[in-house]
């Protein structure tokens, strides 16, 4: 089967090209290159330099025939959504309905999309079920909850078959560590340069750090999924605080990191963990990756530049 991974040359496209290419399937990536990078798509997959809302797309999707869409092309951000609401609107939605335009218009047979924990908000129950209400703090969570009710309606109207995604915080290597990385990657980095971190509040926020890896495993699951046109949680269910992440990367590095405190960032939630029961029954998906040494990996990643790129990897 052939299929398009939109942001395949991006932190978690990368890997999941890689696994699909694994599966022996045929694999076309669209990316504009503005975070993702050329050396870390998979040789043996196509790479078209493209913007997903650019109107040659349609042309791109005649000419191809994809059978399946992993769509994980996106501003990611938190906080460049509130410094830029109309950046984040023009990418995550803009971009993504152009792209459920020329899905439709081709027949494509069901489009996977990376949705995010960010759409909950500030859940009243922890871990978060699927059927939460949605109240995103954030333009990034409202984005990407928007583009989840497109793909409803779409199917309603046209047909087009989907599973969306909620990934929780997804970590592990070639995540980026400038200020659009996650934590994870940006204090592995700190730490690695014995420089010290900063933490937005007391440290007591959590977060449900879940390995790019497996995240991976379940978009190649979602594809044939019987089960479709639902979202699914993607999350190990367990929550971490920051001050509890400082501790295991110390212990995966053998290193002390220096911590200042800050304000707590705009858009922020506090508490983080999605129930990832359902990913288990109708994906047959479970975390495989246990949190510390998924930090070893990616702090080993960073020490050794060369594991970053596709060929150095284990998974
Ligand atoms: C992450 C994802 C986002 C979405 C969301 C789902 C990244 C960059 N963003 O947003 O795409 O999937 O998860 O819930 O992965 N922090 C510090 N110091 C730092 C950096 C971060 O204290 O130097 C804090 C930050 O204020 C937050 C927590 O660490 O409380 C996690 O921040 P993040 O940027 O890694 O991820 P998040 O949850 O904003």
């Amino acid at each position: 089967m052939k299929i398009l991974v939109t942001g395949g040359a991006g932190f978690i496209g990368s890997h999941v090209v890689d696994k699909l290419i694994q599966q022996q399937c045929r694999v076309v990536v669209v990316d504009n290159l503005s975070s993702g990078l050329r050396e870390h798509v998979n040789t043996a997959a196509k790479l078209i330099e493209m913007d997903i809302g650019s109107p040659e797309l349609l042309a791109l999707f005649e000419q191809e025939k994809f059978d399946y869409v992993i769509h994980q092309a996106a501003q990611t951000t938190v906080a460049q959504s509130i410094d830029r609401p109309d950046r984040d609107c023009q990418v995550n939605i803009a971009g993504s309905v152009n792209l459920l335009e020329a899905c439709r218009k081709t027949a494509v047979r069901r489009i996977v999309f990376a949705s995010t924990a960010a759409a909950y908000g500030n859940a009243a129950d922890i871990p978060i079920p699927e059927s939460a209400p949605k109240q995103p703090t954030s333009f990034y969570g409202l984005s990407k909850w928007t583009v989840e009710q497109y793909l409803a309606l779409y199917r309603q109207i046209f047909g087009l078959e989907y599973i969306v995604l909620r990934c929780a915080n997804v970590y592990g290597e070639r995540q980026g560590n400038s200020g659009e990385g996650g934590v994870i990657s940006i204090f592995s980095k700190k730490l690695h340069e014995r420089r010290p971190v900063t933490i937005f509040g007391d440290g007591g926020q959590s977060r449900d750090f879940i390995y790019v890896g497996d995240v991976a495993a379940a978009n190649c699951l979602a594809l044939t999924a019987k089960t479709c046109n639902a979202a699914f949680n993607i999350s190990t269910g367990t929550e971490t605080s920051l001050n509890t992440l400082v501790k295991l990367l110390e212990q995966a590095a053998g290193i002390k990191l220096k911590k200042y405190f800050a304000q707590p960032r705009e858009g922020d939630i506090y508490r983080s963990s999605l129930d990832n029961t359902a990913a288990g029954k109708y994906l047959s998906w479970q975390p495989q990756m246990p949190l510390s040494q998924g930090l070893g990996r990616t702090y080993q990643a960073l020490k050794q530049p060369g594991l970053n790129q596709r060929e150095g990897r284990e998974w």
